[in-house]
């Protein structure tokens, strides 16, 4: 049997297409300079179906195999590494040669061969706490992989101490203790409306968990973490049996169903969450919360309706008041549903984030790039939380940004001090690109380019770490 592609319409040629492949590049071609204090890696995850996905995978970008992308840089230059997670999932297609596992979260449409295999496809998000590097979809548990060879290391239960089923794809690391607060949604399987969420030490053993319902069995798929709370929001895409059942798309919208928004003290229990309610919105993710006296502001970009663009909003959860209301502010009107900020800053005051952005006064250069569209995330745009103030980086006519992620300068002065950097699909060449922006100086453009001799699939989610951190591993 033999991988094809041509019936695939989810492959079109492209960027849509898989990479399918693992390799590196030493030394990379380098487009203007790296700078000589970036020590460290860049860490992106991308979805890359090994095996032509079934017709009515409507989730297939976010179904594909995990595939680690690795951009390391040192005294200058860079090398690239590209690996699949090798997953359980993945080692038994690879050995029949063919697709086994369905649909996205949809194990209804599975071949039966697999039915005690697990379905984690290992291909959100990447991160590094305890001294183990672990790749994470929300609806199994970690794989680990090796963090300078990337190859796989196996599933992850946290020594047996992780008793939910699934881990989301968004732990969040809290700076000051190096606890990871972390949490599995349909935590007890498939449809479950039970949420668990765990503390881990920095020693990489369980010190915490608290279970609680959820009041419909809704995406949970980030939360953020103040000083003193978890702020644990339930959105209204939402599934059923029956939705399964019927090969429609597991998620599906409900204007008609309430945010609801659990707030767990961190040194509570379930019984001291308090569930705030608002309108239906479209978020998935979360950037910063704080507690400023007895209310929670929580920073994140979201969208009134499925098909409006975001902006970056603040939600405030006022604890003294007696209804369970929660106001909401437009901080910026940036539209990039991905936004991130200097790790350093989680759950305390904080004055930037960092977001892609749609600028349609930017030119897109429709003949050297068709397969734009007409549209990019032209833009990386900084965006000061607190006055609304931006300022943003233009990467060109013929290329869209991905997620852009913050590394500190070695020693840094102040919370901005630091690189923004992201991969861009460029459409004139049609290969992938890293950039590599002055956080304090947007405008300027990009620092430097690496550019790869290939396309890479776009990506999900990545993180930074400096080689300070990788020190022990
Ligand atoms: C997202 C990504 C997923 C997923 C659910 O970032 C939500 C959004 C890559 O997989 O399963
Ligand atoms: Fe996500």
């Amino acid at each position: 049997m033999v991988a094809d592609f041509s019936g695939d319409k989810f492959a079109p040629p492209g960027f849509n297409s898989p990479t399918r492949f693992d390799g590196s590049v030493y030394d990379c071609e380098v487009s203007g300079t790296i700078p000589a204090d970036l020590h460290g890696t860049f860490y992106r995850m991308q979805c890359d179906f090994a095996y032509p996905t079934l017709p009515n995978d409507w989730m297939t970008g976010f179904n594909g195999d995990g595939h680690v992308s690795m951009f390391r840089f040192k005294d200058g230059s860079v090398d690239y590494t590209g690996r699949y997670v090798m997953t359980d999932r993945l080692i038994a297609e690879r050995a029949a040669r063919r697709r086994l596992f369905g649909v996205y979260r949809n194990r209804l449409t599975d071949d039966p061969s697999v039915a005690n295999i697990d379905r984690g496809a290992a291909n959100t998000h990447i991160y590094w706490h305890a001294g183990k590097m672990m790749v994470l979809k929300e609806d199994s548990l970690p794989y680990l992989v090796d963090p300078h060879t990337l190859e796989t290391k196996g599933r992850w239960d946290f020594h047996g101490k992780f008793e939910s089923t699934s881990m989301s794809a968004h732990p969040k690391i809290d700076p000051v203790t190096g606890d990871m607060i972390c949490y599995g949604y349909q935590a007890k399987g498939d449809l479950s409306d039970d949420i668990a969420v765990y503390v881990v030490g920095p020693d990489g053993h369980v010190k915490k968990d608290v279970w609680f319902k959820a009041p419909y069995v809704g995406i949970v798929h980030d939360i953020a973490i103040t000083r003193k709370h978890i702020v644990i929001p339930v959105i209204a895409l939402v599934t059923s049996l029956e939705r399964l059942q019927s090969g429609e798309p597991m998620w599906d919208w409900q204007p008609s169903y309430p945010t609801m928004v659990a707030i767990l003290p961190r040194d509570g229990d379930a019984r001291d969450i308090r569930w705030f309610k608002g309108p239906s919105r479209n978020t998935l993710h979360f950037n910063n919360a704080v507690d400023v006296g007895n209310t929670i502001q929580m920073d994140l970009p979201v969208s009134d309706e499925q098909r409006m663009p975001s902006q970056i909003k603040r939600w405030t959860f006022d604890l003294n008041s007696k209804d369970d209301s929660f106001k909401e502010e437009v901080i910026s009107t940036t539209n990039g549903p991905l936004v991130r900020m200097n790790d350093k800053y989680l759950s305390m005051p904080y004055e930037y984030c960092y977001a892609g952005h749609q600028d349609a006064s930017r030119p897109v250069d429709t003949l050297r790039a068709p397969g734009l569209g007409g549209r990019a995330t032209n833009t990386y745009q900084r965006v000061n939380v607190n006055t609304g103030e931006t300022s943003s980086f233009f990467v060109g006519s013929v290329q869209s940004l991905q997620e852009p992620i913050f590394a500190p300068r070695e020693n840094a002065r102040d919370e901005s001090d630091g690189y923004v950097m992201g991969v861009a699909s460029n459409y004139a060449e049609m290969k992938s690109e890293l950039v590599i922006v002055d956080a304090q100086d947007m405008e300027a453009g990009a620092i430097a380019t690496v550019k790869l001799p290939f396309r890479l699939r776009p990506g999900t989610h990545g993180n930074w770490l400096s080689a300070k951190d990788l020190e022990f591993a």
